[in-house]
């Protein structure tokens, strides 16, 4: 008996339909489905008969988690260089390939949408989401950063609210994704099936009849708070004003940043300013250089660890606290 396969590729009707088929890995992206994806996109960029293309998760949790980060994980320890540059040099080809494709790319989230599914969905032109969508880029959880044009993506949405989900990593639900300009539709997870099949019909012009108002976005009451607190110029800069604001709205955030790697704030932080003035090709790019350098530090392969190995959630970071990283070390990671 031959496995299921990971990436499930058909045409329905006018479109193409692509369902990410690691259901008990929440779709979770390996070098095989990111070849799988990258040609059955290829092919059906020139293929007349498909209008549109639309990307769903299978199972009931997930649109995609993210990357085999494991995999990943063990490409550093065991120093397969090339394992680790094949992946992310051609996840974010793939990144690019969406971000330009000629057809209306529809990704329809209903589950958790993380660090490389957000780079599987936010790049295209259509991504609806529904009340059961979370979407996150949790990566400095990990001792990494957000990558996948994260870069390029983050430091775009208004009010420095990149900067936020950046570094803490917290998860935005469905409506909220939308007002901060991650989702573009919101559905409810009742009418997804009925629109899908309008889409498949009809393509991405029945999406607004399909979606609902929106509720008010629930970091509304934060959006001044965030906007003063992450345009500090440091981490230690962003922390000392959060440690200023009474709310809880505060109190999380700088839980959040208390417990990622301190190193990865550092990292992260110089990488989205820098995104903010390059091309998207020219933010993979320097992404990539940037994935050899953070990986090799000791807070990748101890934070995937603690959070997807071994799940203990007690990373131990080197160093542990905000205050001991030398930002010279830090600087060193950009000079390629
Ligand atoms: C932070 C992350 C990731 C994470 C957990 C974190 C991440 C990622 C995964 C993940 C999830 C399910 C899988 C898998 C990996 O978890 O980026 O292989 O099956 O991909 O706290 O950044």
């Amino acid at each position: 008996m031959t496995a299921e396969p990971t990436v499930i590729a058909r045409r329905d009707g006018r479109v193409g339909r692509i369902l990410l088929n690691r259901p008990r890995a929440l779709n979770a992206l390996n070098l095989d489905m990111i070849r799988a994806c990258d040609v059955i996109l290829r092919q059906w960029r020139d293929d007349p008969h498909v209008h549109a293309v639309i990307i769903e998760g299978a199972g009931e949790r997930a649109f995609c988690a993210g990357g085999d980060i494991i995999e990943l994980r063990e490409a550093q320890i065991s120093g397969n260089r090339p394992v680790a540059d094949a992946f992310f040099q051609e996840e974010y080809a793939l990144n690019l390939l969406i971000a330009t494709y000629p057809k209306p790319y529809i990704a329809l989230i209903d589950g958790i949408c993380m660090g490389g599914g957000i780079g599987m969905s936010v790049h295209g032109a259509y991504r609806v989401a529904t009340e059961h969508a979370s979407f996150g880029m949790p990566e400095t959880a990990i001792g990494f950063f957000p990558d996948i044009g994260a870069t390029f993506l983050l430091p775009r949405l208004r009010g420095h609210l990149g900067l936020y989900l950046g570094l803490t990593g917290l998860r935005l639900s469905g409506a909220d994704a939308v007002h901060a300009g991650l989702a573009t539709h919101f559905v409810p997870h009742a009418k997804l099936v009925t629109l899908s099949a309008a889409l498949a019909q009809d393509g991405p012009s029945v999406l607004a009849e399909h979606s609902e108002a929106l509720p008010p976005f629930s970091l509304a009451p934060h959006l001044a708070a965030i906007e003063h607190c992450f345009t500090a110029d440091t981490v230690p800069g962003i922390v000392a004003r959060l440690e200023q604001q009474e709310d809880d709205w505060a109190k999380r955030a700088l839980k959040a940043l208390r417990t990622v790697s301190p190193s990865a704030l550092f990292w992260t932080l110089q990488a989205l300013r820098n995104g903010a003035d390059l091309t998207l090709p020219a933010a993979l790019d320097a992404e990539f250089q940037l994935t050899r350098t953070t990986m090799a530090h000791p807070d990748f392969t101890e934070g995937v660890r603690a959070m997807v190995v071994d799940k203990d959630r007690k990373p131990a970071w080197k160093p542990a606290r905000i205050e001991d990283v030398d930002p010279a070390s830090i600087a060193g990671l950009f000079t390629g």
